[in-house]
């Protein structure tokens, strides 16, 4: 491979779907760099985090700056559960490239196309890296085949396994022919192509130039004339073609036995472009001006906040001011450690610490800040939280309030309309994951269950009630009596009071308290929920000159009410939610079928704009229905699903559905 002068600080993320050896491969790249040296087979710089380590997954980003072959280079490991992805939705915009980790199963191609999707969005030139070839059995033509369907871009292959018996034990680059073979626990060594893999090498080769040709006439013409392009030519080619994500370079290996990982390092250092390209697709200019932008923010226990950012433009210099605040440091991070520097260029990425009014996605130079644009993926998924231990409640939102600086996907809110404190997040790992951190982080003890829905009830026929309250115990007595007339309204018009007394039975100073009386028995009908959409006039009554009170009136007009909605009988009202139900088209027919066990109506279906091959279920379900909802819903569709509700109206249940609902809460 030809050499070039030494490129600007690089950064290149590495996703994709869960558990497909991300992080083994940060690892195993760390160690090719001679940047980390490996223990056996588990992970010792990636997922030390005590949640990490109880769940086997990653569960935040992992981090780490080195230097490579005399260039600086910064590895981003995202975690790849869904419910995580707003991880690396942050650290998209900032990378030169992706690495886009899969393994090596056509079953995967759907929680690659999710990936894959994610970085065409925001145009982030990718890799993908087929890992776990250690595998026996396996046929890349299969899986080239069915990861295609995943991509909007072609795949080319830039190279091919060798195989010995069932297994894979080398690979011939595509490129240059030259063949290797796999070594435990050192470097490939070049071997002579061998001729059983000649035939599909050459057949790969021309479908690799083919396909770079599509983009580039003279190539085009070269292959139409049967002439020989030069091995730079074709890297120019591959070069460009990513930088524009034109094409999708396909690599294999093993991370975990370190396979085909000196050939990705490689590949990466050749190819990957650099901060000029990422500074120019998110509109930065390249004046000298200092700018950055920050990806993720963590609160880093006596450190304090820390923010990582990467520098798009210009430079910056310990203590000089970043949107008007000074930094009380700057560093470089390798996994948990962070070591103070003097200075950082354009290109790298740097932890800035005790910038407090400082947020994920801000783009920052040295005075100003300008927040993202990108709102926060809507809630998926929610539960209702409570402090365990009295005093903690005055502790648990400033807990929460880091939790969420640290994760914009995450939002805690206090529901009016059922005095419940809720967790809003993208699945239930996730809010699990921030309960164990409250505990684990801030000693917050913090129960969760789901959340309560907000049922009403309501009248349906007018009832007439006259209650008379008495009481005589020695010295004053209490006395009231009224008449009320209770009528229902229309859903949505709320409560309303009137009174039609004639000749003062009622006077006028008690009406308030009669009134208030109605409210407070209106609080908790029949079925235990606040009532609603009726008029209540007060008609008639008797009052005693000497007993009569506030008090009195009060409290007949609020057990006359209580009467009345007994005799009458309530109905309930349940939240029904405007929902749309994004997925792909071939699961249109499963979640139908979702929405409609789930006592939902479907009311059409939509093309999602600008997600070509997926639709949107327009439905309406009630709440009540909606707590796992994306549960299944991932479960239905290999995790591409994702819905978006809002409240729309209460509409009345059916009296079995109500008692299940009653028995529910
Ligand atoms: N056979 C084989 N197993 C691997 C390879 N790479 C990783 N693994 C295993 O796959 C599992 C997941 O590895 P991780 O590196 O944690 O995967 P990840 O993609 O980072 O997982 P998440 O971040 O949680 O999505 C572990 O049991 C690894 O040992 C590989 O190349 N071959
Ligand atoms: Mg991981």
């Amino acid at each position: 491979m030809p050499d070039k002068k030494p490129s600007s600080p690089r950064t290149a993320l590495i996703c994709g779907p869960y558990q497909s050896g991300k992080s083994t491969l940060f690892e195993a790249l760390l160690a090719e760099a001679g940047a980390h040296k490996r223990h056996g087979a588990g992970l010792s710089l990636a997922d030390q985090s005590p949640e990490a380590q109880a769940h086997g997954m990653s569960t935040e980003m992992n981090l780490a700056s080195f230097d490579y072959l005399g260039e600086a280079w910064t590895l981003i490991d995202c975690p790849g559960s869904v419910e995580l992805m707003q991880e690396a939705a942050g650290a998209l915009d900032i990378a030169d490239i992706a690495v886009v980790v899969v393994e090596p199963e056509e079953g995967k191609v759907r929680a690659l196309a999710g990936w894959l999707k994610l970085l065409d969005v925001a145009d982030v030139p990718h890799m993908v890296f087929i890992n776990k070839f250690d595998r026996p059995n396996l046929s890349l033509r299969a899986l080239l085949q069915a990861f295609q369907g995943a991509s909007a871009h072609p795949l080319v292959l830039r190279e091919i396994p060798i195989r010995e018996g069932e297994r894979v034990t080398g690979h011939v680059d595509l490129v240059s022919e030259r063949a290797f073979h796999w070594e435990e626990g050192a470097h490939s060594s070049l071997i002579p192509l061998p001729e059983a893999a000649a035939g599909r090498e050459a057949e790969a080769r021309s479908e690799l130039l083919e396909s770079l040709a599509d983009f580039d006439d003279t190539l085009l013409e070269k292959l139409l004339e049967d002439v020989e392009p030069e091995q730079s030519e074709i890297y120019e080619n591959i070069g460009r073609d990513l930088a524009e994500n034109l094409v999708v370079p396909v690599f294999f290996g093993s991370a975990l036995e370190g396979h085909g990982i000196l050939r990705l390092m490689k590949a990466l250092r050749h190819d990957a472009p650099d901060i000029s390209v990422t500074a120019e697709r998110l509109g930065v200019a390249q004046d000298g001006t200092m700018r950055l932008k920050v990806f993720k923010t963590r609160h880093a226990g006596h450190a304090g906040k820390v923010s990582l950012a990467r520098i798009l433009s210009g430079r910056l210099g310990a203590g000089e001011s970043v949107a008007g605040a000074r930094p009380s440091g700057m560093s470089r991070v390798f996994a948990g450690k962070l070591t103070g520097i003097a200075q950082a260029v354009a290109g790298e990425v740097v932890a800035l610490t005790r910038l407090e009014e400082v947020s994920t996605g801000d783009l920052l130079t040295g005075e100003a800040r300008e927040a993202s644009a990108t709102p926060p993926p809507p809630p998926q998924f929610s539960l209702a939280i409570r402090a365990e231990r009295r005093g903690d409640d005055v502790k648990l939102p400033e807990a929460l309030a880091k939790l969420m600086d640290e994760d914009p996907s995450l939002t805690a809110a206090f529901d009016e309309s059922t005095g419940e404190h809720v967790l809003h997040g993208q699945g239930d790992t996730q809010l699990r994951l921030a309960l164990e951190k409250l505990k684990g982080r801030f000693g917050l003890e913090v129960s969760a269950s789901p959340p309560r829905i907000a049922c009403r009830e309501t009248i349906l026929k007018p009832v007439i009630t006259r209650y008379r309250h008495k009481k005589q115990s020695g010295g004053h007595g209490e006395f009231g009596e009224v008449e009320l007339k209770l009528r229902p309204l229309a859903r949505g018009e709320g409560f309303a009071f009137s009174e039609s007394i004639h000749g003062g039975v009622v006077p006028k100073q008690y009406h308030a308290a009669v009134e208030a009386g109605v409210r407070d028995a209106l609080q908790s009908g029949p079925m235990g929920n606040p009532v609603i959409d009726l008029a209540v006039e007060l008609t008639d009554g008797k009052h005693h000159s000497v007993d009569s009170s506030e008090m009195a009136f009060r409290r007949a007009a609020a057990q006359a009410t209580r009467n009345a909605l007994g005799e009458a009988g309530t109905v309930m009202l349940e939240p029904i939610h405007a929902v749309r139900l994004s997925v792909p088209d071939e699961y249109i027919a499963a979640v139908q079928k979702i929405v409609t066990a789930r006592r939902g109506q479907i009311l059409g279906l939509e093309a999602k704009e600008g997600w070509e091959g997926w639709q949107e279920v327009v439905a309406q379900m009630p709440a009540a229905e909606m707590h796992d909802l994306i549960v299944e819903l991932r479960s239905a569709t290999q995790g591409a699903g994702s819905f978006t509700a809002e409240f729309d109206r209460l509409q009345e249940v059916s009296p079995k559905e109500a008692r299940r609902l009653q028995a529910a809460q």
